[in-house]
């Protein structure tokens, strides 16, 4: 899918700023009809959780409703017009003056319709049906249940399956775009790369609606030159000296395609792409034939009112912290993150691991290996309580569809911390990898990010994964405090890794500990600003001795919110920045190691 953008025969239209606002208190029926009775406002885009001051609105588990009007100036009424969400969280039923327009499951990718015929003259009203719930069926997972209060109405129940705050709400920008009736409906982009020759092929194929005489395709480099130019649907040119996409080291080239009927251009859009090849060999994740070493972060999309809002400011500043520390990429830990965000990472040379919503698909959270340790097969009821499989390819498709030229991007995750260590784990994983690479015209690595339990003994999907992604939490969650034995069990699985795939490379995507800023200990106990940065030494020293190892994705960029717990005390303190992204003491020994290890080339 598109993104959104003005050219010569397209406007953009946001709709981002003040709605009209109400929680569903499911008492009496919204008249779809008629204005939204209330008087509440809300910003979008941003969750509306935290911007209400009320604890009834910020919990409120069920159904939101949005509502706004919006005008077509008479220029653009025999436009074909489109309105799009870059998301709705969770689920989405649309309705243009009364009448639905669209509806929309999965909370973290666009969708768009055509909105022509439900256009009036002079004002019109979208309202917005959002249910945050949370269950079974969806991506993430949440355990779900309804009671009833004492004058019978429903109370409605999440309890996350994860560890993180389900924010709601339009969390991401909401758009109008015009086209002709004629347009261009998607572009795939494929260089294929001579890395001794330095050109590239770069097939394209255009998705067209309505009718072209011809398509046109023209390839610029970033000063606007022409470097190649084709006719046709399915054609590709060839780009001499190339200059690559290269992490930390972006370069841009931008397809400019043109429908074209009756000798005049009617449609434009620009699509930017990045040349660049990625390829799993030898235990080493190469990029441009060079070894890639991650040096980076989970992250959330987090922030202080906005929740999972989309803030661009953040999303630059974040970028301008990683680059400071020498990080080089990030996992869109634990969903697809915005669109803006995997635009500036493509500027700015930051590799991505792009991850599903998949989170949460495990019967009981857990991170106790001993019990797997008794040998023979292992059933937690995942695999019969779950019903995911639904959501999971939909997404794949929607994440995929929507991401698939981004240069950025460099591998895809599946899911996170799945059980697949328990029976019916590879009868539900095997068919969803098979269908991302059949899906991505890049053919990009797949991974699924491992749990503690999924060890080389115990999991039953890792021969589908490209790269062993690891979550370990030894010295934390399991043998809290106790750094030498936490060294000793690291050291020992990552062996048993690189022993049983030698030719896999092999890398954490989440290592950390809580650590509340300001709290010191002579003693490094746990918690401590001390500690946090003698676990992270503790883990280089054994992630350095292993030849296959090719990254350090630590467990989190940033403190963020989740759910109330005995565990959580305003939310997951292992950030390297607190929330307000100030560094804790542990930023200045990462800039200093990170800044220390070349980007490519550092495990030859
Ligand atoms: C994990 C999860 C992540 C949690 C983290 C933690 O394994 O993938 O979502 O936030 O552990 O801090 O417990």
């Amino acid at each position: 899918m598109l993104y959104p953008i003005d050219t010569a025969s397209r406007v953009v239209l946001d709709l981002s700023g003040l709605w009209k606002f109400t929680i569903d208190e499911e008492v009496n029926e919204i008249d779809v009809d008629q204005p939204l009775p209330t008087s509440e406002s809300v910003a979008v885009p941003a969750a509306f959780n935290d911007q209400a001051v009320s604890q009834k609105i910020r919990e409120h588990t069920g159904f939101v409703w949005y509502e706004r009007n919006f005008t077509i100036a008479r220029a653009l009424c025999d436009e074909r017009l489109v309105l799009r969400f870059g998301s709705a969280t969770h689920q989405a039923w649309v309705y243009i003056n009364g009448k639905l327009a669209t509806e929309h499951k999965g909370g973290f990718t666009p969708f768009e319709v055509e909105i022509n015929d439900f256009l009036v003259p002079g004002v019109n009203r979208l309202t917005v049906r959002l249910s945050n719930i949370l269950d079974h069926t969806t991506l993430p997972v949440g355990n779900y249940s309804e009671t009833k209060d004492k004058n019978g109405k429903i109370v409605r129940n999440v309890d996350e399956n994860f560890d993180f705050f389900n924010y709601a709400g339009l969390q991401r920008p909401v758009k109008i775009y015009s086209t002709p009736h004629n347009y261009i409906d998607d572009v795939v982009i494929v260089p294929d790369v001579d890395l001794q020759k330095g050109q590239a092929n770069v097939n394209v194929s255009i998705k067209t609606g309505g009718l072209f005489d011809e398509v046109r395709v023209t390839i610029k480099d970033e000063d606007g030159n022409e470097v190649a130019q084709a006719t046709g649907t399915q054609t590709s040119v060839m780009i001499n000296d190339i200059k690559l996409w290269q992490p930390l080291n972006a370069y841009l080239y931008t397809a400019k395609i043109e429908g074209i009927k009756n000798n005049k251009v009617e449609d434009v859009y620009e699509e930017a792409f990045g040349v660049r090849k990625i390829e799993v060999k030898n235990g080493k994740f190469l990029i441009n034939g060079q070894s890639f070493y991650f040096k980076g972060f989970g992250k959330h999309e987090d922030t202080f009112i906005r929740g999972r809002g989309l803030d661009e400011a953040y999303n630059v500043h974040d970028l301008n912290l990683m680059k400071d520390m020498g990080a080089n990429s990030f996992r869109t830990s634990h969903y697809p993150y915005s669109e803006e965000m995997m635009r500036l990472c493509d500027r700015e040379g930051i590799v991505v691991i792009d991850e599903t919503p998949a989170v949460g698909i495990m019967a009981a959270f857990n991170f106790d290996v001993s019990i797997l340790e008794k040998g023979g097969d292992f059933n937690d009821d995942t695999w019969e309580l779950m019903n995911t499989s639904e959501a999971h390819e939909q997404v794949i498709r929607e994440l995929i569809d929507r991401d698939k030229n981004h240069p950025s991007v460099v591998m895809w995750s599946i899911a996170n911390e799945a059980a697949t260590y328990s029976t019916g784990s590879r009868e539900y994983f095997e068919p969803l990898f098979n269908l991302a690479r059949e899906l991505d015209p890049q053919n990009r690595p797949l991974t699924n990010v491992t749990i503690m339990m999924a060890t080389p003994k115990t999991d039953k999907c890792d021969d589908l994964y490209d790269v062993i992604a690891l979550n370990r939490y030894y010295g934390w969650y399991v043998k809290n405090g106790d750094l030498e034995t936490a060294e000793e069990q690291t050291r020992q699985e990552l062996l048993e890794w690189q022993k049983k795939y030698p030719e896999k490379p092999i890398m954490y995507t989440e290592y950390g500990a809580d650590t509340v800023a300001g709290f010191h200990s002579a003693y490094g106990e746990p918690f401590s600003e001390e500690f946090q940065e003698e676990y992270y030494r503790m883990n280089h020293k054994v992630f350095d001795e292993i030849p296959n190892f090719v990254g350090e994705q630590l467990w989190n960029f940033a403190d963020f919110q989740t759910k109330f717990g005995i565990m959580r005390v305003q939310g997951n303190k292992k950030g390297v920045f607190t929330r307000a992204r100030e560094p804790k003491m542990v930023a200045r020994y990462l800039s200093e190691r990170w800044n220390g290890i070349p980007h490519l080339g550092y495990k030859k």
